[in-house]
């Protein structure tokens, strides 16, 4: 036999076995030393925590938020909110951010009024006429004074509801139906019931359907959309309007988490900061109507208004209100430039 035709006839068996060690042996490196993928597959992710039910303006406006922020980021966020009270309830909402049990947390002042003393003085009645209005008031009241209690929090917008009236069991037409009556509220909203006679009774609006379903109260005292939004227009035939004082929110972040984030992350979500805040505002105004509309045609509610004379009336018991809070308060702040500054910001966006 040839030599040279010996030499070159290597077995079948083991060149199979060579060409399939050097395509693993390819494939490990590929792996190993292919470039980190874009910084879409690998999001900055942030929980977002809010109390009350998803239907709800809080969890619309949270949504809204969420969606924007990871447009406007291209991916490079990623949130998950957690609506209903999941990962932190009303109470805990600002100590829950803090502690970094959530990145973001909503939350309502009113639950926690001498908590916010300065951002709490939007719910005297001092007449903000509705969301839109509030939300710029109390975001611009917030930037002005930088006030010692959000130190902690990176706060990132916020708005208030349209102002408060009465959803009742019973109908209220005077100051004598409203006598005793077990009413819901919180906050600034609860005052104003007490300084009309009625049994006050606090809680948050999430607890709410509970205790009206169980007869712990006979009606509340909020913004209207909750007609709709929590079905309180199967139980609560009857509406009078008082267009009272607003609910304050704020959205807030832990502020760790809050310096850990990349500029133009920062940039993105303090540019939404005010804009928030109208679209809010605004979507509340909307929907204050739009939950009338439905509860009038599909629950028969009925609205009840007041004569001019029972205004001045109504508005007579609460005359005292803004001049004790300032009284109260003036050892420990500005309250008299607070209340001017929110008479002047009202004025300037009616
Ligand atoms: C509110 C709170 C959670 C969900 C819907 C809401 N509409 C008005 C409020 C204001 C508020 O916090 C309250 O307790 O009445």
């Amino acid at each position: 036999m040839n030599r040279t035709a010996r030499q070159t006839l290597i077995p079948i068996p083991i060149l199979t076995l060579f060409s399939l060690t050097l395509s693993f042996l390819f494939l490990i490196s590929a792996i190993c030393f292919a470039p980190a993928p874009a910084e879409a597959a690998d999001p900055i992710r942030l929980n977002y925590a809010n109390f009350p039910p998803a239907p709800t303006f809080p969890c619309v406006q949270m949504e809204r938020w969420k969606e924007e922020v990871e447009k406007r980021t291209a991916g490079k966020v990623a949130i998950k909110t957690f609506p209903g009270g999941t990962l932190l309830g009303a109470k805990d909402m600002m100590d829950g951010v803090i502690a970094g049990q959530a990145d973001i947390g909503c939350l309502c002042m009113a639950y926690q009024p001498g908590r916010f003393i300065i951002t709490n003085a939007t719910s005297l009645p001092l007449d903000i006429p509705n969301a839109k209005v509030g939300s710029r008031v109390l975001w611009d009241l917030y930037n002005q004074y930088k006030p010692e209690s959000f130190a902690k929090v990176k706060v990132l917008t916020m708005f208030t509801t349209a102002p408060a009236n009465i959803m009742s069991q019973k109908p209220v037409r005077s100051l004598e139906d409203i006598r005793g009556l077990d009413l819901r509220a919180s906050g600034g909203a609860a005052q104003i019931l007490k300084a009309w006679g009625a049994n006050q009774v606090g809680m948050p609006m999430s607890a709410t359907p509970e205790a009206l379903q169980k007869g712990v109260v006979q009606g509340l005292f909020s913004s209207l959309e909750v007609m709709k939004d929590l079905k309180f227009a199967e139980t609560c035939r009857y509406v009078t309007m008082t267009d009272t004082v607003i609910y304050p929110f704020a959205v807030v972040m832990n502020m760790d988490r809050w310096n850990a984030l990349p500029d133009d992350v920062k940039a993105v979500i303090e540019g939404m900061g005010t804009e928030q805040s109208e679209w809010t505002g605004d979507y509340m105004d909307n929907h204050v109507k739009d939950s009338m509309e439905w509860s009038e045609k599909t629950h028969d509610v009925e609205s009840i208004t007041l004569t001019d004379e029972q205004k001045a009336q109504w508005n007579e018991k609460l005359s005292p209100i803004v001049q004790s809070w300032i009284d109260e308060n003036k050892g420990a702040y500005p309250a008299e430039k607070i209340v001017e500054d929110i008479r002047t910001l009202t004025q300037k966006y009616e």
